[in-house]
């Protein structure tokens, strides 16, 4: 870390902003009592956050953006990476003796503005020439979706997606795309191989598309399970190599490694199995946690993380024609210019608080906080997904998620079993779905 800038702030109106490594990382802008969201334990750390970074709550820590409001007028303060294509520094703020000291790993941009507007206008401004710069040209509007996840979680079955086809087609719900999510592979890595709750993958977009609508499906591209087929059979496609993969996380109750986007025949398989899909019928794709392509490890070709993070994706996006293509679990600013919309914020869920009060886990109170922090990325840099709108009685605050998703969804997905819904559920669902706004939620005031 290198000191780069240094000013005397209000330490009582001061605000500094922090943005968070990948899509569920906590984002958002603090008071400088504040201590900022940190892990809760170390298996959180490694898949909610920057793994190679752990800095603490006693100073704030961006991954390549940073804000200071010094709130005495002197205006608002942006500290960026200019271009994140091959590395992300962290950039930090600390207090010492009533001035802010900025230090980094690596040359940054600083940006300061007139004095007039707020952090969130600054950090739009700065999206605007980020993204102009990441050639991101327009923005494709997002159909709406119906989601699988967050009332079936893994368990979903085809006749789950049936019963849900058949009740949205008999409401006449405005749903575009209907969505299959995790639970239909038989591990990660063989996405082709389904659990015998399921028949056909295609069969399931023919079912859907007989009703007018489109077919989208989940997919966690870089993750393997120890215990695939193909990790069993192609352990020299992992990042680090067949005699020592990496650990990319725990969670499904393993060890999780991943793959490697530089070896040329684990890229063929990917683009065999999202070519596959898309061929049956599929035009919709959610890619998750694809953090794990981007981590440090030995790689087959010598090619930095970041890089061949953005190679990984490029080549599903290849391999998928014309589909939307949604990111999740995604490093943010290296992802910019890649995917037409992204999961700005950890996952929602039934309960309104996070489990041990980390705000990277799934709660309605961490997905809004996170969410309302990325608000300034809609219409700059993707289409922003807030995570879907579940609206049924069980849902804690419901109405304040509801609120959030009409204020901050670019896309908008419904993810409740339809006959779990209430009067209130099925009214607020069928209104946020009747719209995708593509024009930015928070306005950048001009250059000057
Ligand atoms: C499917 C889900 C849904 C959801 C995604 C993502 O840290 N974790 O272990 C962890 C697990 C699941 C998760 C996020 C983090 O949710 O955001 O919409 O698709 O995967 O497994």
């Amino acid at each position: 870390m290198q000191a780069i800038d240094g000013f005397a702030v209000d330490p009582s109106r001061a605000r500094v902003f922090e943005h968070g490594w990948q899509s569920w990382s906590p984002t958002t802008t603090y008071s400088l009592d504040d201590r900022p969201w940190r892990p809760s334990s170390d298996r959180n750390h490694f898949m909610n956050y920057r793994s190679s970074r752990n800095p603490g709550n006693d100073v704030f820590s961006g991954e390549g953006l940073l804000g200071v409001d010094p709130g005495d007028g002197s205006g608002c303060r942006i500290y960026a990476v200019h271009d994140a294509t091959e590395s992300v520094p962290s950039i930090q703020a600390a207090l010492e003796h009533g001035r802010i000291v900025i230090s980094a790993e690596g040359s940054i941009d600083c940006l300061r503005d007139d004095g007039a507007g707020t952090l969130d206008n600054a950090l739009a401004r700065w999206a605007d020439d980020f993204a102009g710069r990441a050639g991101v040209t327009g923005m494709r509007k997002a159909p709406t979706i119906w989601c699988s996840w967050y009332h079936y979680f893994t368990a979903v079955t085809e006749d789950d997606m049936i019963e849900n086809i058949e009740a949205i087609d008999n409401l006449d719900l405005p749903v575009d795309v209907v969505q299959l999510d995790d639970g239909y592979q038989t591990a990660h890595g063989d996405w082709l191989t389904l659990t015998d709750r399921f028949d056909s993958l295609q069969g399931m977009a023919e079912r859907i598309r007989a009703t007018g609508r489109r077919a989208g499906i989940w997919i966690a591209p870089f993750l393997v399970f120890p215990d695939s087929e193909l990790a069993n059979k192609h352990p020299e496609w992992l990042i680090g190599g067949a005699s020592d993969p990496i650990h990319a996380g725990h969670n499904w109750n393993r060890d999780l490694y991943a793959l490697d986007p530089t070896h040329p025949d684990a890229m063929e398989w990917i683009a065999e199995v999202f070519s596959t899909m898309h061929r049956w019928g599929y035009d919709f794709f959610k890619i998750d946690f694809i953090y794990a392509a981007a981590l440090a490890g030995k790689r087959h070709d010598e090619v930095a993380p970041i890089a061949s993070y953005r190679d990984g994706v490029k080549t599903i996006r290849e391999a998928i024609g014309d589909s939307y293509l949604l990111g999740c679990g995604a490093p943010i600013l290296p992802s910019v210019g890649l995917v037409d919309a992204m999961r700005v914020s950890p996952d929602t869920g039934p309960k309104y608080l996070s489990r041990d009060g980390d705000m990277s886990q799934p709660s309605v109170s961490s997905a809004i906080l996170t969410g309302t922090g990325r608000a300034f990325q809609h219409g700059r840099f993707w289409i922003n997904d807030p995570d879907d709108l579940i609206a049924r009685p069980e849902v804690e605050h419901r109405e304040e998620w509801a609120e959030h998703v009409r204020r901050f969804g670019g896309l908008r997905g419904s993810s409740d079993r339809i006959a779990a819904l209430d009067e209130w559920g099925l009214e607020v669902t069928r209104e946020l779905l009747s719209e995708s706004p593509t024009e930015p939620f928070i306005p950048s005031r001009g250059h000057s």
